[in-house]
């Protein structure tokens, strides 16, 4: 039989088990409406059920590749099911409340970070069903960006999932339904024009468009972070209001640790060189992270990682630095291609972990283009629990307010250094370019009084954050 003879003994099998209904019926949220779909009643109809899978199967998941399948709870858990069984794909179930004992999972299963999900539905409206599961799905870090239903009663929800970055595709839509229903005369022509004219006239409210990161306080945004130590970055700038992050780009151990004793206590987060220390041991490492507890800041390498795998996964675990032992998370290129993210994803002994990709530079005539500053946001997507942000310039670069914008490059005053900095001011980056984390290096460093500097720096641009998310930027 082929495919359209299989669609059509579907609908006329969904009509004759009362699936789809016509007459005057009230929507749960007090609408009347001319046509009513409950597709429920299919456990009964274990042929029917078989006849859904096999066409989803056919149509949508064959040639697809995905790690997981979710059903939307409830009707569509037995679809997802019967898929899950003939797909050979593993599956995962969305509780509708968080269970109040025990691990308090929202979602059930065996998944990994970043694993892809495929969202199975019965019957979409406005997509907020879609959405719900979708949202729980994106917070365990799985990639949920496809969803297949069975009837898209074309009110407006195929938009609002894209809108949310969600490709819906479906068995039947409402129109396609409706005229096989009137071709096997099942309804009449006037009926399935009524049902259409009702569906065009009566649209879900298109859903809210995203959160605008830059909008969002840091403290909202914490609980929207994947990689943990994101989460804790904001939350350490929620805590002591501070979104400074010193760059101690000194060479004498001990005087590293002299200024961070006396600034520490400003900066959310201090970031190192650490191959520029001319007197390093591990000494200096063991005090580094006993100010770090104290003063309560986490730390960056900025080594800006641009090998293979491999070799990154060696530099980053061995050598004289053994970074992963004491950095909370180091920049990357994104230049040699995703090797280097999975490198820095197996690294076994770290405690908690992150990468700052770099999407943009603040040097004059760097080589880097949208093109690859695009590529590079799309690479980190596939690695939501490593990927802490990006180290970057302009606002739009990228829009998941989970992640951190740094931005290096900042003094008081806009200007440039002799070999190629461009210094933009903290109104600049935070307000108009979008910085959540602002780098300041020799505009402290090198002041005369870098403790009294520090503070000038962490109240200038804590005003400027406060101003952004006040929403009264002009
Ligand atoms: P400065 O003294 O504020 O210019 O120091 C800036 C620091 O940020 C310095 O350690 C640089 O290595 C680092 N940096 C940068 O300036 N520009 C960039 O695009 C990147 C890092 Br990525």
């Amino acid at each position: 039989m082929s495919n359209e003879k299989k669609l059509e003994e579907l609908a006329l099998n969904l009509f004759k088990i009362d699936a789809v209904k016509f007459g005057d019926f009230m929507t749960k949220s007090g609408i009347k409406t001319p046509v009513y779909f409950d597709l429920r009643v299919i456990v009964s109809y274990p042929d029917i059920m078989e006849l859904i899978s096999v066409l989803l199967y056919d149509f949508f998941i064959k040639d697809k590749k995905c790690e997981q399948l979710c059903g939307v709870p409830y009707t569509a858990l037995p679809i997802a099911t019967l898929l899950s069984v003939k797909a050979k794909t593993s599956m995962l179930m969305r509780r509708k409340e968080a269970k109040s004992y025990g691990t308090k999972k929202v979602i059930e299963g065996h998944y990994k970070q970043g694993d892809s999900c495929l969202i199975i539905e019965d019957v979409v409206t406005s997509g907020s069903s879609v959405l719900e599961t979708v949202n729980d799905l994106r917070k365990e870090g799985l990639k949920a960006e496809e969803a297949i239903v069975i009837l898209d009663r074309e009110q407006g929800g195929k938009q609002n999932l894209a809108t949310n970055n969600v490709q819906m595709q479906s068995l039947f839509t409402m129109t396609e339904l409706i005229n096989i229903l009137v071709k096997n005369k099942k309804i009449s022509e006037q009926i399935g024009k009524d049902v259409i004219n009702y569906l065009s006239n009566v649209q879900a409210p298109k859903s809210a468009p995203e959160l605008e990161r830059v909008l969002l306080p840091y403290e909202k945004r914490a609980k929207l972070a994947t990689n943990a130590v994101a989460k804790q970055l904001f939350d350490i700038m929620a805590i002591k209001k501070t979104n400074l992050c010193l760059s101690v780009d000194l060479t004498s151990s001990t005087k590293i640790l002299d200024l961070l004793e006396k600034v520490g206590e400003h900066v959310c987060l201090v970031k190192t060189h650490i191959d520029i220390i001319e007197d390093y041991t591990s000494e200096f490492i063991l005090q580094l992270k006993q100010l770090a507890q104290r003063l309560n800041f986490l730390i960056l390498e900025d080594r800006k990682y641009a090998d293979i795998g491999n070799t990154v996964l060696l530099q980053y675990s061995k050598g004289l630095y053994k970074v992963e032992q004491w950095a909370d998370s180091v920049t990357c290129h994104s230049l040699p291609g995703e090797g280097i993210l999975k490198a820095l994803n197996s690294s076994t002994n770290v405690i908690s972990r992150g990468v700052f990709l770099l999407a943009e530079m603040s040097s004059e005539g760097n080589l880097i283009t949208p093109d690859y500053t695009e590529a590079t946001v799309k690479m980190a997507a596939k690695y939501p629990e490593l990927i802490t942000g990006f180290v970057c310039q302009k606002k739009d670069t990228f829009k998941d307010p989970g992640l951190i914008q740094l931005t290096p490059g900042v003094q008081l005053e806009s200007s440039k250094d002799e070999l190629g900095q461009v210094y933009n001011t903290p109104e600049k980056v935070i307000l108009e370019n979008g910085a959540d984390v602002i780098v300041v290096g020799r505009g402290i460093v090198a002041a005369k009084n870098p403790e009294s500097q520090a503070i000038i720096y962490k109240d200038t641009l804590w005003r400027c954050y406060m101003k952004r998310v006040s929403g009264k930027m002009e």
